[in-house]
């Protein structure tokens, strides 16, 4: 079987990540800007101030990516580009960069998916309480209005945010992300909901322009499953989805928090300050999202968890490994002997995709869905020159099977994005974690070669994936 001719084979980026140019064409400073440069944060103190230059190579990029046949490049929209301090005047040259680079993308036929958010917050924002003050939530809207204005002649997908679950866990419960702070669940479910009222105010927004494009969220899909059949480790694998799945996914698709969650917040006093209004507002924006992004990476193998200790909040810690215990000592995650992992100790399981994918099948219905983001974060072999990176073409493999197998089944996904096209800064790991079809050689000018996956992956966009 080929994938259906509406089916788009993607890849992604992410502005911090392959920009650079942090303080050019008047651009404001970010939240990253700042944190990057605090000593110990990230690996070997990698930031992003040039990262791969994308700002400047954005032709040659784009012009690979064609060569590659991509369907579509995901890319996120720097909000310090386009509003400096966040909430106050346009920047016109922001505007213009990425005039030219929707345009160089359509130049060659690339479907341009747009993020609005990829976790670079303005920094007046975050100075501002960032993501507990609502007025983050306002001023974003008003930036995505912006954008929608600016770009949604040619941009015609969109996302507004990346990953809530991450920048709010990494901001507010281990402080490995901006703004740093740990430990405090009240100011984490705060965020999510302020996140939350944000994306359902700019999707209605965008649904008034009339632009007739399609606009919905990504999330990391990391589902959870019990190590064994014993009662206490399934309980645990459902609080660790009610926590994850549900908490994340209701309120976008069914307009309302889960119930499950809703409660023990209210017991500990972490249920957010909202009004009847915001809850409202989610309600009504539930219907208009048009797909779900997802974010897979791996699954969770958990078990209850019954060592009562201090997390301790490291870097090492907050970089997606499993072994940890849940922020609220419910449930732990846990690396198993007959698992396959990957260097950085992610689990390589495209048939829990296939699985995962049911569950949501089963709890959300017929959503139009994307895999917005999947890949291999290896540190690439190279011999003699050419960067050989099979495992990224075995795992890329394995995991489109399971998205074939998943339509076959009558799942609605219409693209799969692979993370990343191009090797980009990781955020807590440096450069020294691999993601891309395209290399780039730190050591020789930021020179871009094509990897075999580059070969490989054009190779299955060209037959529309049929020997997969
Ligand atoms: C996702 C992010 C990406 C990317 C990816 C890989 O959570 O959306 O921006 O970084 O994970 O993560 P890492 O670089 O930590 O391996």
């Amino acid at each position: 079987m080929k994938f259906p001719n509406d089916f788009l084979f993607g890849a992604a980026s992410a502005s911090y990540q392959v920009e650079g140019a942090w303080n050019e064409d008047g651009k404001g400073l970010t939240n990253w800007d700042e944190f990057s440069k605090i000593p110990g944060k990230t690996f070997e103190g990698t930031n992003g101030d040039v990262a791969v230059d994308h700002y400047h190579r954005y032709k040659e990029d784009i012009k690979l990516m064609a060569e590659m046949g991509l369907e579509s490049y995901r890319f996120s929209i720097s909000w310090a580009r386009i509003i400096p301090d966040g909430d106050g005047e346009i920047n016109e040259k922001g505007i213009e960069f990425y005039n030219n680079l929707i345009d160089e993308c359509l130049k060659y036929g690339i479907v341009p998916f747009a993020t609005l958010y990829h976790w670079d917050l303005p920094l007046t924002l975050e100075k501002d309480g960032g993501w507990i003050n609502k007025r983050t939530s306002k001023a974003f809207v008003k930036y995505a209005n912006v954008c929608f204005k600016a770009f949604g002649d040619r941009v015609k997908n969109w996302i507004t945010f990346n990953e809530t679950v991450v920048f709010c866990r990494l901001g507010y419960l281990t402080g490995a992300h901006p703004p740093g702070i740990e430990n405090d669940p009240k100011k984490y479910f705060q965020a999510i909901h302020n996140v939350f009222i944000a994306h359902a105010q700019a999707i209605k927004d965008y649904k008034k322009l009339k632009q007739f494009g399609e606009i919905g969220i990504t999330h990391v899909f990391g589902p959870a499953f019990s190590i064994d059949d014993k009662p206490e480790n399934k309980e645990a694998a459902y609080h660790a989805n009610q926590y994850e799945i549900a908490w994340y996914y209701d309120p976008i698709l069914k307009g309302e928090y889960p119930e499950y969650v809703l409660k023990q917040l209210e017991e500990k006093g972490w249920t957010p300050d909202w009004t009847e209004e915001e809850l409202e507002l989610l309600k009504t924006a539930a219907p208009l999202n048009d797909f779900i992004g997802l974010n897979y990476y791996q699954p969770f193998r958990v078990k209850k968890n019954d060592i009562a200790e201090e997390q301790e909040n490291s870097r090492e810690n907050s970089t997606g490994a499993p072994g940890n215990a849940s922020f609220d000592n419910v449930y732990r995650t846990v690396m198993m002997d007959d698992k396959k992992y990957t260097k950085w100790g992610w689990e390589i399981a495209p048939d829990a995709l296939l699985e995962g994918l049911r569950m949501l099948k089963a709890d959300y219905g017929d959503v139009k869905m994307y895999i917005t983001e999947n890949g291999l974060g290896d540190q690439d072999p190279i011999i003699e020159g050419e960067i050989v990176d099979i495992p990224r073409i075995k795992f890329i493999e394995a995991h489109l099977k399971a998205v074939k197998e998943a339509i076959k089944e009558g799942i609605n996904l219409k693209g799969y994005y692979a993370w990343s096209v191009i090797d980009l800064l990781s955020w807590l790991n440096g450069y020294k974690k691999q993601y891309g079809f395209i290399y780039v050689d730190h050591n020789d000018n930021l020179n871009r070669k094509k990897k075999a996956s580059f070969y490989w992956y054009k190779q299955v966009i060209e037959e529309r994936g049929e020997s997969l």
